[in-house]
């Protein structure tokens, strides 16, 4: 009977203790007698002893506090649309590209006005496929496939958009990056000249393309990512039909390293910054989200994850990843980040999403995808995570 008795007493104590913050869940506080304290005072007692207080030192941190900066904020941009590709500016505003679904027009959406402003760029041609988009010293550019060409739209400080064919009759799938200064560097595939070019925008006249890579096959599950570095120089991590991962670089000539990975045909990652190249796939065998880094001088997995589809990657001025990724089963927005000290996962979207982006930028973290049985472009974002747990539920 007593023991009965000391036990309905101790759940009264922290039910009450839970819902309201006036309760004296303090006094409760007897080690000797096994009752849990409520060290910092907030109403919650100490989850080392098994309360729900996951810090009893700080009385902001409970399980009911505001969690609104650990969450993500989704936003439907639009609908009927294909293909979402983002680049974000350096103070946080997002650039959005993607293709209309019924006559494959080309779209634009921006947050820069606070809300999102849509376009249709008219003069973009169709059907238009394969957007991405780079953003740099006010200029935005929106590379794409139209008919069999491969062309950029190009808009500086909001002007009305510039048109100009960048390639004839190639540039199946590409990437663009933005200099600093606004300037374009783009790579894309020509399946039917079995290349992988690159070419930055000339001062003048017509683009110099140069060829990075050869394959043979039709390119078929031949994913690739480029950054660019400090100097400006281009780096192209490509995956060859072997599941081989490349990692050329154009510093004076092109030169290949073969890095000792080897990758599924899905999506792959490339980062350059000052600590060394940081790259993210999914290998061959198993499928995990994986990052590795040469930071260490030599190339070392820096972090595993969920078996996993299309995973992208960013680092921020800290030096912390913020991987985004579609896990392999239910095809769910994943988001993982080492910002607030230890790895933590969260899911972005519990939706079957597709063509994941990520970008870290004026303090937040960016993505945009497709969410794919709707055919809705989303925009998700958060804060950075931190060190702080505010509402002890796993995610800071
Ligand atoms: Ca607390
Ligand atoms: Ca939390």
């Amino acid at each position: 009977m007593r023991v009965a008795l000391a036990f309905s007493v101790a759940a009264v104590v922290a039910t009450v203790a839970c819902g309201d913050v006036s309760s004296p869940a303090a006094d409760a506080g007897d080690p000797d007698t096994g009752t849990c304290p409520d060290g910092d005072g907030d109403g919650y007692l100490a989850a080392a002893c098994g309360g729900t207080d996951c810090d009893d030192s700080d009385p902001a941190v409970h399980p009911d506090a505001d969690e609104s900066g650990e969450d993500f904020t989704i936003e439907e941009i639009d609908g009927n649309a294909a293909e979402p590709a983002l680049a974000v500016a350096g103070g946080g505003v997002a650039h959005v590209v993607y293709a209309g679904i019924e006559l494959g027009d080309l779209r634009y959406a921006t947050n820069g006005p606070g809300s999102w402003r849509l376009e249709t760029l008219t003069d973009a041609g169709v059907p238009a496929s394969h957007p991405a988009a780079a953003v740099g010293g006010g200029v935005v550019h929106l590379v794409h496939r139209v008919a069999a060409d491969f062309a950029r739209a190009r808009s500086e400080s909001g002007a009305a958009w510039v048109y100009e064919v960048v390639y004839a009759g190639g540039g199946q799938l590409s990437l663009a990056a933005a200099e600093p200064a606004g300037a374009l560097q783009v790579v894309f595939l020509d399946f039917d000249a079995g290349t992988l070019s690159w070419g930055r925008e000339p001062d003048a006249g017509a683009w110099a393309i140069e060829t990075v890579d050869t394959f043979t096959g039709d390119g078929a599950g031949l994913p690739m990512s480029m950054a660019l570095d400090s100097g400006g120089n281009p780096h192209v991590l490509h995956r060859m039909e072997s599941g081989e991962l490349r990692l050329a670089v154009r510093d004076g000539p092109w030169s290949t390293e073969i890095l000792p990975f080897e990758a599924r045909a899905s999506g792959i990652a490339l980062v350059v910054d000052a600590s060394g190249r940081h790259v993210a796939f999914q290998p061959a065998l198993g499928g995990l989200a994986t990052v590795a880094t040469d930071g260490g001088g030599e190339w070392e997995i820096a972090w595993e994850g969920e078996a996993s589809r299309d995973i992208r990657l960013a680092v921020d001025g800290s030096g912390a990843y913020h991987v985004l990724y579609r896990d392999f089963g239910a095809g769910n927005v994943r988001y993982a980040s080492n910002a607030g000290g230890e790895w933590q996962e969260q899911i972005v979207d519990g939706v079957v999403a597709a063509y994941p982006s990520i970008a870290v930028a004026g303090g937040r973290v960016h993505t945009v995808f497709l969410q794919d049985v709707r055919n809705v472009v989303a925009y998700a974002s958060r804060a950075i995570p931190d060190a702080v747990d505010s509402d002890c539920d796993g995610i800071r």
